[in-house]
């Protein structure tokens, strides 16, 4: 777009915030330096340019979020309501311009700043970490896609003072430090504390007669919190749609001066103070081990409450009939942190608006949806009766009674049937009594979607067959997908300047576009330039990887790379003992025909998950090894980078040769970087688990390295009683591996340090990886194989990134807005003369 101009009449913004030249931007900037930031551009820091500039971009967004906001006032349309605990969302400056078209035009100006290089400002800026891993990030690659289809959305979560805490490795072993993103400013909120939202905990419920003799229930609870909504604006690609993510802060409910004043109570006050605000405090980083805590609980009710009212705050405020709800609102819950939502509206429709139960429970049937995002018994998330009903004693009743009128409907279908009356109840009576919220979500959802077409069938045949036969229709598939504006154009502009170049610029926002590199297939001068271009990015990586390990690595080495969170069911340690194998083969002489490699891993551990934290360092005493040896140089590097976040996958994914996806079939929903080294050119090695399954399909068998048991051999393995020990005879180069590390060959002689991690792997083998350790093997010297032709090489990567059109998040979105939120596109228009 061209400047922008904006009316008078009505307007929007002051027409000097908009302009889009370097020139626009330069003034911009020195504008923000002077008023906002109190500087003079000669003393200006770098941080001090990072802000100046934020500032100045925010201003260009805010014409199109508030023109945004205006034209949905006067048009009534269905909005989505995204809610999720976490939004992994990453850098925000770099992306802004990519959105609005003008990187060139912010470097030009930054360039009169003195700054040539504007990653130099980029990097400046604190990563917003308030999400674990793929479920933060699909939410946060779900409201980009969102809003670059021009469908008006509010992602709604909560505001954590503390995100997922940063990394250090120390002797090998993983350090959390908390992670303190507030601290210099973040520029891309806006807080609106005119909009805050009072939520209870605790207390009692009593019943009364309403005006028209109605029995109704209102709850007093014993304690309040505030929600202060944090808006942080989130552009489309090229479009004027800027949707909103709405995160909230709790704070105190009682002012401070109030009861100080009042009682005396000068410490009480200040108890309750500090009480109320560490809700929103700090990020739970399991990760998918449900810990049950009361805190977690809490945020969850108070993100959820703030978000509801807001919703019907603003139907209020328009005029429009609460039973309106769900034509306006469609609400979807991220997993089951949000499941809450089912009693919290139901509430708000009984309690508040005097609604009778049947057209209550219509509304709230007919707003929510439930994405399924995990199978694990630990992940699914379980409530104890007792902490639940002392905390939220009416959502309690109100479950109770959406319980009992379910399994009415269940007893007709099933006359006499107790034993399907206890799998689908949503109170668990077995041991300890407790709220299943995964059958709460889908008791009251229209649909519930799992993540990628494996793990919807095993949501349906595994996890809830007598759900899915009570209401076969009510269960889909919605395989997830990323956006490749952050994950290619802006993480890669090499790659992306050559696609530009071949075949225009479509790519960005229609992915499948990319079909048309099939053309070069065969064109061996196009696949030199599209291997030179990994090449540079490799390089850049390896420059990273020297500053920040002291390691060298050769970015001609294939680089064989594992970046997630560290999990047993992602068996890092899988790819551990494989580059152990290596290792001796190349120690014994056996290295002909193997690519020369940089292994690298990355990924933060729960900090109570003990098993993941020894694989970490396991890692790094492997890489203290092998980087030491001289035999290895040229051959093997291992690599663990400390600290994997959005940040740092922007520069790993474009630098990798080899993505490794190699979790236990049947563990990994989907998987999502998966799809981030596809689109960027990487092939994959890995088994027939969540969306690997469908990138195999896209890109072609023969261009992904398949191996491993399927999910159906390893469930049929785990009923015939698996027994890894016996397996140990028979694989000599694997009772080798394991005698060194038992030796303390990769932990200076101590034999002690990986023993629980040895025994794991040969009592129980909770997650199969002895079971499909050589088809490993076999599969990574297909690997090689295939790198020692680099024509062929070149052409199955060029092919992988041909393919993945499919993986936008763009087609996810349009999936989701077709079938399940039934919402619709909605351009903006910027209406706007000057003069
Ligand atoms: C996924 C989670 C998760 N599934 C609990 N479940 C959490 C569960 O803090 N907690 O309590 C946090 C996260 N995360 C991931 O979702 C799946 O493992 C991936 O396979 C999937 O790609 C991703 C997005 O759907």
């Amino acid at each position: 777009p061209s400047n922008l101009r904006l009316p008078t009449p009505g307007c929007y913004a002051d027409p000097d915030r908009s302009g889009l030249t370097a020139e626009n931007v330069f003034d911009g900037m020195t504008e923000h330096l002077f008023y906002t930031l109190g500087k003079l551009a000669p003393t200006a820091s770098r941080h001090d340019l990072y802000m100046a500039l934020s500032y100045a971009v925010r201003d260009r967004l805010m014409t199109r979020y508030l023109a945004g906001i205006e034209a949905l006032s006067a048009t009534p349309t269905r909005v989505v309501a995204y809610l999720s605990a976490e939004f992994l969302i990453g850098p925000q400056l770099g992306n802004n311009l990519l959105m609005l078209g003008i990187q060139q035009e912010a470097a030009e100006a930054l360039r009169r700043f003195g700054i040539n290089d504007i990653n130099e400002i980029l990097d400046v800026e604190e990563e917003p970490g308030l999400g674990n891993g793929g479920l933060g990030r699909l939410a946060a690659c779900f409201l980009e896609s969102l809003a670059s289809l021009e469908i008006p959305a509010t992602g709604y979560g909560i505001r954590y003072e503390f995100g997922i805490f940063d990394q250090l490795i120390r002797d090998g072993w993983q350090v959390e430090i908390t992670d303190k993103w507030l601290k210099s400013g973040w520029p891309w909120e806006l807080p609106h504390p005119d909009q805050a939202c009072f939520v209870g905990f605790g207390g009692h419920t009593e019943s009364y007669r309403d005006e028209h003799g109605s029995y109704r229930v209102r709850w007093i609870p014993a304690e309040h919190a505030i929600g202060i909504p944090h808006d942080v604006p989130v552009l489309g690609y090229r479009v004027n749609t800027c949707d909103r993510l709405r995160l909230w802060r709790a704070d105190a409910a009682e002012s401070f001066d109030f009861y100080a004043f009042n009682s005396g109570d000068y410490y009480g006050a200040v108890e309750e103070k500090v009480g109320s605000e560490t809700l929103s405090k700090v990020l739970y980083p399991n990760d998918g081990t449900d810990e049950g805590r009361r805190l977690r609980l809490k945020q969850q009710h108070f993100f959820v409450s703030c978000s509801l009212q807001d919703m019907i705050r603003n139907l209020d405020a328009r005029g429009i009939p609460i039973t309106d709800f769900p034509d306006h609102w469609a609400v979807q819950l991220n997993d089951t942190h949000p499941a809450i939502a089912v009693a919290e509206l139901m509430r708000l429709l009984l309690d508040d608006k005097h609604l009778d139960w049947e057209v209550a429970w219509n509304i709230t049937s007919r707003a929510l949806s439930y994405t399924n995002h995990t199978l694990l018994p630990e992940a699914l998330e379980k409530w104890g009766l007792g902490l639940f009903g002392s905390l939220l004693p009416r959502h309690l009743e109100l479950i109770y009674e959406i319980n009992r009128r379910f399994l009415q409907q269940v007893r007709l279908k099933y006359p006499g049937n107790e034993q399907i009356l206890r799998k689908v109840s949503i109170i668990d009576e077995e041991g300890d009594k407790a709220v299943r919220m995964a059958n709460l979500a889908t008791v009251a959802s229209h649909h519930v979607n799992g993540v990628a077409a494996l793990h919807s069938e095993l949501v349906k045949t595994e996890l809830f067959p007598e759900f899915a036969a009570l209401w076969p229709e009510k269960f889909t598939n919605v395989t997830n997908g990323v956006t490749p504006r952050r994950w290619v154009a802006l993480a890669n502009p090499q790659l992306s300047a050559l696609l530009n170049e071949s075949i225009g610029t479509g790519w960005i926002n229609r992915l499948d576009e990319l079909r048309r590199l099939e053309q070069f297939v065969d064109d061996s001068s196009f696949l030199e330039r599209w291997e030179a271009t990994k090449l540079g990015v490799k390089g850049q990586l390896s420059r990273y990887i020297h500053r920040h390990t002291g390691v060298l690595v050769d970015p001609t080495s294939l680089f064989d790379v594992q970046v997630k969170r560290i999990h047993e069911y992602k068996r890092q340690h899988l790819n551990a003992l494989q580059v152990v194998a290596q290792y001796l083969r190349i120690k014994n002489g056996q290295a002909e025909g193997m690519a020369p490699r940089t292994v690298i891993f990355g990924g933060k551990a729960a900090p109570g998950y003990y098993m993941a934290k020894l694989i970490i360092r396991f890692i790094n005493g492997i890489a203290e090894t092998i980087n030491a040896d001289p035999d290895m140089e040229g051959r093997l590097r291992v690599i663990f980078l400390a600290d994997y976040n959005v940040k740092l996958g922007e520069r790993v994914y474009p630098a990798s040769d080899l993505s490794e996806q190699i979790s236990t079939a049947g563990k990994e929903a989907s998987g999502t970087g998966n799809m981030k080294f596809a689109m960027n050119g990487a092939l994959t090695i890995g088994t027939l688990d969540g969306a690997n399954v469908e990138i195999r399909e896209q890109v072609g068998a023969e261009n992904f390295f398949l191996f491993g048991k399927t999910a159906e051999e390893i469930s049929a393995l785990s009923q015939s009683g698996y027994r890894p020990w016996e397996l140990i005879g028979g694989m000599p180069e694997l009772a080798e591996i394991l005698r060194l590390v038992e030796q303390g060959h990769f932990s200076n002689g101590d034999g002690d340090l990986f023993r629980p991690l040895l025994q794991n792997l040969t009592g129980r083998d909770p997650f199969f990886v002895l079971a499909d350790f050589n088809d490993y093997l076999r599969a990574q010297s297909e690997v090689d194989l295939a790198w020692a032709d680099r024509g062929r090489w070149n052409r199955m990567s060029l092919l992988n990134s041909a393919r993945s059109g499919f993986f936008s998040s763009d087609r996810s979105i349009r999936d989701y807005a077709e079938r399940i939120w039934k919402a619709e596109s909605f351009p903006v228009t910027i209406t706007c003369e000057l003069d």
